[in-house]
C-alpha cells in the first residue's frame, strides 16, 4: 500500500515498527488525545481507558490542575541539578511527607529507579544498623513479583521473557510464595542475613493477585520482630488505586473522612511512583523515617532529574487532586459495583471464570488456557466497541480505568465489557 493510501494508524504504527526498538506489542491503537478517563484515536475515535497507563493515570488523563502546575513551573525553572538548591523540592518533600507520614522522601523518576533506590537504601541500613556483615545481606521477594527491568531487580524475577540473556545476575535476593506467611517466617527464624522483604500488597502484573486478609499486616509483625525492612512497592497499587490511599495503608496522613477499613501496615520503606504525577511526568519517590533513610549521605545516591522543580510542582498537584476529589472513597465504591456486575454476570458465563481486584485495580479471569489468545482477541473487540484495556499474562484482562470515572461511566462499561465477553460465549 503506497504511503498515500496508508491511514494515519498504519502510518504512526509503521514509523514505530520502522524506528523503534520491538519491545513492546501494543493493542493496534493509535492515540492522540486524552482528557479525563476518555482518549482519543487518531481518527476520531472515542474510548474508555481501562488501564490507564497502567494506574499512572489515576487523576484521569491531562487534569486541568496537573497540567497548569506543570505549564506554570515549565516556564519558570524546570531543572537545577541537586548541586544547587531550589525553592520547590523542599515544599514537595515536605508536602509528601506529611501526606504519607513519614521522616523522609528520596526523590526519584521511574518505579524502577525507586525500587532500586529502596533495596540500596535496604542493605546501607542492613550494614551500618544490623551490623550485618558487609555483602551478605539478603532482601526477601516474592515469586511472580513485577517491580520494574533493571538488571538487578530482573535477576529476581521469574519471567524468563524479563531475564533470559541479561545475566550475569544480581545476586542476594530469595525468593518466597507469594501470601506464603509460613515461608517467610521459616526465613526469617532461619537466616540472619535478612535486611529485608519487598512485597506489592497486590500483585498486578502476576494477575492482580490479592493476598489473605491479614498477610500485610502478619509480615509486617515478622519483619519487626527479626528487625528486617518491610519494604512495600505500592508504584501500581498505591495513590489510592486499591480504594485506600495506600494499599497497605499505613497510619498515613489519609485524606479519607472515613477511611474503609483498619490500617494495616506502614511499610518501613514506601515506594511510590505512576500516579505520583498524574501521569503528566515521570516522578518516584521512596519514603524512610529517619532511623532507616539516615544511612544516606551526599553522594552514596542520587539523580539528575530526582526531584527537579517541574516533578515536585506535577506531584504536589497530583496528591492534592487525590485528597480533593476523595480518589480513594471513589475507587472502593466504583470497585464493589465494578466486581459485584461482574460477578452476576459470571454466574452464568462459559468465557469468564472470575473477577478478582481492590479498589479499581481489577482482573477478569478468561475461561481458556494460558497460551490461548482469547484474552488478546477481546481486547480487541473491547477496543472496537470503545473500552481500552490489555491483558496481562495469557488469559487474565487487567481492569483499571482512571479513578475519576463517576458512576455512570462504569456502568457504561461494565455493560460494554460483558456485552463483549458475551460475543465469546
Ligand atoms: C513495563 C507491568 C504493570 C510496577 C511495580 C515497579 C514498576 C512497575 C509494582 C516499575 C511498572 C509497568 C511497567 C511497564 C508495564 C507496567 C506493568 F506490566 F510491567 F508489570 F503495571 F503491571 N513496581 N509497571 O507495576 O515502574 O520503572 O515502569 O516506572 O515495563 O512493561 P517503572
Amino acid at each position: 500500500m503506497s504511503v498515500l493510501e496508508q491511514t494515519a494508524s498504519q502510518k504512526a504504527i509503521e514509523l514505530e515498527n520502522k524506528y523503534g526498538a520491538h519491545n513492546y506489542h501494543p493493542l493496534p491503537v493509535v492515540l492522540n488525545r486524552g482528557e479525563g478517563v476518555h482518549v482519543w484515536d487518531v481518527d476520531g475515535k472515542k474510548y474508555y481507558d481501562f488501564l490507564s497507563a497502567y494506574s499512572a493515570v489515576n487523576q484521569g488523563h491531562c487534569h486541568p490542575k496537573i497540567v497548569d502546575a506543570m505549564n506554570e513551573q515549565a516556564k519558570t525553572l524546570t531543572l537545577t541539578s541537586r548541586a544547587f538548591h531550589n525553592d520547590m523540592l523542599g515544599k514537595y518533600e515536605k508536602f509528601a511527607c506529611e501526606f504519607f507520614n513519614y521522616d523522609k522522601l528520596l526523590p526519584m523518576n521511574t518505579g524502577a529507579e525507586a525500587v532500586e533506590t529502596a533495596l540500596k537504601i535496604c542493605r546501607k541500613w542492613a550494614y551500618e544498623k544490623k551490623g550485618i556483615d558487609e555483602n551478605e545481606a539478603e532482601i526477601i521477594v516474592c515469586e511472580n513479583n513485577f517491580h520494574g527491568r533493571t538488571t538487578t531487580i530482573i535477576s529476581f524475577s521469574n519471567d524468563p521473557v524479563a531475564r533470559k540473556h541479561f545475566g550475569p545476575y544480581t545476586k542476594g535476593f530469595i525468593k518466597i510464595e507469594y501470601d506464603n506467611i509460613e515461608q517467610l517466617q521459616q526465613h526469617l527464624e532461619s537466616n540472619k542475613n535478612i535486611a529485608g522483604f519487598l512485597v506489592e500488597p497486590i500483585q498486578g502484573e502476576a494477575g492482580v493477585f490479592v493476598p489473605s486478609e491479614g498477610y500485610l499486616k502478619k509480615a509486617k509483625a515478622l519483619c519487626e520482630k527479626h528487625n528486617v525492612l518491610f519494604i512495600a512497592d505500592e508504584v501500581q497499587t498505591g495513590i489510592a488505586r486499591t480504594g485506600r490511599l495506600l494499599a497497605t495503608c499505613g497510619d498515613c496522613s489519609c485524606p479519607e473522612k472515613n477511611c474503609s477499613g483498619t490500617p494495616d501496615v506502614k511499610a518501613d520503606i514506601l515506594i511510590l511512583g505512576k500516579a505520583m504525577s498524574g501521569g503528566a511526568y515521570p516522578v518516584s519517590a521512596v519514603l524512610a523515617n529517619d532511623n532507616v533513610m539516615s544511612v544516606i549521605k551526599p553522594g552514596t545516591h542520587g539523580s539528575t532529574f530526582g526531584g527537579n522543580p517541574v516533578a515536585a510542582a506535577v506531584a504536589i498537584a497530583a496528591l492534592s487532586v487525590v485528597r480533593d476529589e476523595n480518589l480513594a472513597e471513589n475507587a472502593e465504591r466504583l470497585g464493589k459495583i465494578f466486581r459485584s456486575e461482574l460477578n452476576k454476570y459470571i454466574e452464568t458465563s462459559n468465557i469468564a471464570k472470575s473477577v478478582r481486584g481492590k479498589g479499581l485495580l481489577n482482573a477478569v479471569l478468561i475461561n481458556d488456557s494460558e497460551d490461548s489468545d482469547t484474552a488478546w482477541n477481546i481486547c480487541l473487540k473491547l477496543r472496537d466497541n470503545g473500552l481500552l484495556a490489555k491483558p496481562t499474562h495469557g488469559n487474565i484482562i487487567r481492569f483499571a480505568p482512571p479513578l475519576v470515572m463517576n458512576e455512570e461511566q462504569l456502568r457504561d462499561c461494565v455493560s460494554i465489557i460483558i456485552k463483549t465477553l458475551k460475543e465469546f460465549e
